[in-house]
């Protein structure tokens, strides 16, 4: 189905992590909150405090609004910016993955569960050690393992941890060295911490060369969601200041991938964000735009389209607004 139409239109809403839960779609979005203050470029504008849960019982269906599943005041480590949030399942149980400032204003990612895909959760009272920056999202292998894939650069704070450690004022990245890319950490069998330190994925060009900082149409911004299809692993972004929904694929979970092209040309505001889901045999791409705003970047609601494969694996290019 063509449904290009905000999903519900009473709360602004971005950054829509879409999960198929016993046979329901579910949707993990941000929660924009209108004013009137200005953009900067450490997306200041963002100042979400809350997160609600969407369902629909199948693509046809109407889209239901949960409620409040969690709200800052109930996250003692986190001071502002709930950002773009994700869940998963494992034995019964449902994880919410979200990142947000610490006290310092340092980005983190937390987690909160409950025995309901819609909530309430219940966080935990520290984040996640290790985690910095945000967009986190998980892949449930096919062997039972959990990754999570997280990062964005300038406001998403990614360039502060390119050496490992956090350093405040980052060296600038030369146009013509490698590209930074999210991290990857496989998740503990607890769902509440990191198997391993996280590191960061590289994605490389056809000659296996590194995406450079400067290919700004194709290198790694913010947003990353990982599925798999036909048993390869697919790496998408958002390219930020290009605006493009772009994919890599690998073999490995941890990468490399390798560019293959763009899933998503511009949507009407500055970001860009998206999940992929399966349902019923068909693929879907959620993402947002500021339609229902007339443009106000912090002002965002979030649709869903059908996406396509091409015979090798490829993915048609979606034109938001018609092809
Ligand atoms: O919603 C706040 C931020 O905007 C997200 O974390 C980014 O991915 C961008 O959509």
């Amino acid at each position: 189905m063509e449904q290009r139409e905000p999903l519900v239109r009473h709360i602004f809403t971005a950054d829509p992590s879409a999960r198929v839960f016993d046979d329901r779609i579910y949707i993990y979005p941000s929660h924009d909150l209108p004013h009137d203050g200005e953009d900067d470029d450490e997306g200041g504008e963002y100042i979400m405090e809350d997160y609600h849960v969407l369902s629909m019982d199948g693509p046809e269906a109407e889209c239901v609004d949960n409620g409040e599943a969690l709200n800052m005041r109930d996250v003692p480590w986190v001071s502002r910016q709930m950002w773009a949030p994700d869940c998963v399942c494992r034995d019964g149980k449902y994880y919410l993955y979200f990142p947000a400032k610490d006290r310092s204003g340092v980005f983190h990612i937390g987690v909160a569960v409950s025995d309901s895909p819609v909530g309430p959760f219940k966080a935990e009272e520290d984040y996640i050690e290790n985690s910095m920056s945000i967009d986190p999202a998980i892949l449930a292998d096919d062997d039972g393992r959990f990754f999570m894939y997280n990062g964005g650069l300038w406001g998403g704070q990614l360039e502060r941890w390119q050496t490992g450690t956090y350093t405040e004022t980052p060296e600038e990245i030369d146009r013509e060295d490698a590209s930074l890319g999210p991290f990857v950490a496989e998740l503990a069998e607890d769902m509440k911490s990191f198997k391993e330190r996280p590191r960061m994925v590289r994605i490389l060009d056809g000659n296996g060369e590194p995406i450079k900082a400067g290919d700004e149409d194709r290198r790694f911004f913010e947003g990353p969601w990982m599925h798999k299809y036909n048993g390869l692993y697919y790496l998408s972004y958002s390219t930020g200041t290009t605006h493009y929904i772009c994919y890599a694929t690998g073999e490995d979970p941890r990468g490399p991938f390798t560019y293959r092209g763009r899933i998503l040309e511009p949507v009407i505001g500055w970001t860009t964000h998206h999940s992929i889901t399966e349902y019923h045999g068909k693929w879907y791409l959620f993402y947002h735009d500021c339609e229902l705003s007339g443009g106000i970047n912090h002002r965002r609601n979030v649709k869903f389209t059908e996406l396509h494969y091409n015979p090798d694996g490829t993915i048609q290019t979606i034109f938001p607004y018609g092809d």
